[in-house]
């Protein structure tokens, strides 16, 4: 009698043992962490912002963290696993840390994707098995040194006086591509190779560029005109505004930047124009809801991106900004 009672009692309790977890499982979204160097880069807010539209549009959790350093990149990868993501995108701080996130994603089972820094190994080779999504960059350099040889000629500037003012962030190989592309531009259409000059910055930010960019206009005061770009509007901002503190302005100065974002906005927005004649649009939409997408499906369908994607960028001024931003659906 009461043998049959225990076991009527005992298996809804094992059915529901076994059943518990898989509805929970089932529950629980899939999550997809995006990771990315410098989150106060208006750059990086609108990939965010587009990431976070794939998550809506097919059903999964982003998790974004800022990733400023080795170290908080290495926690950043484990409070992942830790909350059960199943993969990530990544732009790290360095790119020289390849070889670490390829490990933490492996021995965590996590799928990862880089997205506009590739990640290199020890020897500075990409890493083939993390597909990567970036820019052309050597070609958009040279839509930048193009766009300013349009505007120098328009304003019968001659390019021996000019002086070309190269913000550098050379450890970063997109970044090195960016402008030599426009180096290279810029001597095509006649700048002598002597007008280079380089300004290395610490760090890719607005205040670094202005550092580096005061101490070449202080070591180079012959030239009366200038050239400005680097690797990101943040870059060709900070040359403009060191420029200003020497009273160098609109009509002696042209910067074009790389991006598209807030950051050039605001400068297109003021009421007298300044040096930042323009900047190259690139696509926050592409690189954020796309690599997400890209991450999600690999993760639950097994669907492996391709190795690499490059975006390609659009000149765009003050004078044609809305009409650019429109077509490139911002
Ligand atoms: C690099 C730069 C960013 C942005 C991105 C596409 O990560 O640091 O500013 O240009 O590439």
């Amino acid at each position: 009698m009461n043998f049959p009672r225990r076991a009527a009692l005992a298996l809804p309790l094992a059915l529901a043992a076994l059943a518990g977890p898989v509805a929970v499982r089932a529950a629980e979204p899939v999550k997809i962490g995006f990771l990315v160097k410098q989150a106060e880069e208006p750059w990086f807010q609108d990939e965010w912002r587009f990431a976070e539209q794939a998550a809506k549009d097919k059903g999964f959790t982003l998790v974004k963290i800022g990733i400023p350093n080795g170290e908080k990149m290495m926690a950043a990868i484990d409070n992942l696993a830790a909350q059960k993501a199943v993969g990530f995108v990544i732009c790290a701080p360095d790119v020289k840390l390849g070889v670490a996130v390829n490990r933490a994603a492996k021995r965590h089972n996590l799928k990862v994707m880089s997205v506009d820094d590739q990640l290199v190994d020890g020897a500075g080779k990409p890493i083939a098995d993390i597909p990567h999504m970036g820019i052309s960059g050597y070609e958009i350099g040279k839509q930048v040194g193009q766009g300013l040889l349009a505007e120098m000629k328009a304003r019968g500037w001659k390019p021996e006086e000019v002086g070309v003012l190269r913000v550098a962030f050379d450890q970063l190989p997109t970044a090195r591509d960016r402008t030599l592309g426009a180096v290279d531009a810029l001597r095509a259409g006649g700048l002598p190779a002597s007008n280079v000059v380089d300004a290395p910055q610490a760090k890719t930010d607005t205040e670094s560029a202005f550092n580096a960019a005061n101490i070449a206009f202080t070591k180079n005061a012959k030239f009366k005109r200038w050239v400005a770009f680097g690797l990101n509007d943040e870059a060709a901002l900070g040359a403009v505004r060191a420029a200003e503190g020497r009273g160098i302005k609109q009509d002696a100065m042209l910067a074009i930047g790389i991006g598209g974002s807030q950051t050039a906005l605001n400068e297109f927005t003021k009421p007298t124009p300044t040096a930042f004649y323009g900047t190259v649009l690139i696509s926050p939409k592409r690189h954020g809801y796309e690599t997400a997408v890209a991450v999600f499906e690999w993760a639950t369908q097994g669907k492996a991106p391709p190795p690499v994607t490059l975006t390609s960028g659009v000149l765009m001024t003050r004078q044609n900004q809305a009409e650019i931003r429109k077509q490139m659906g911002l």
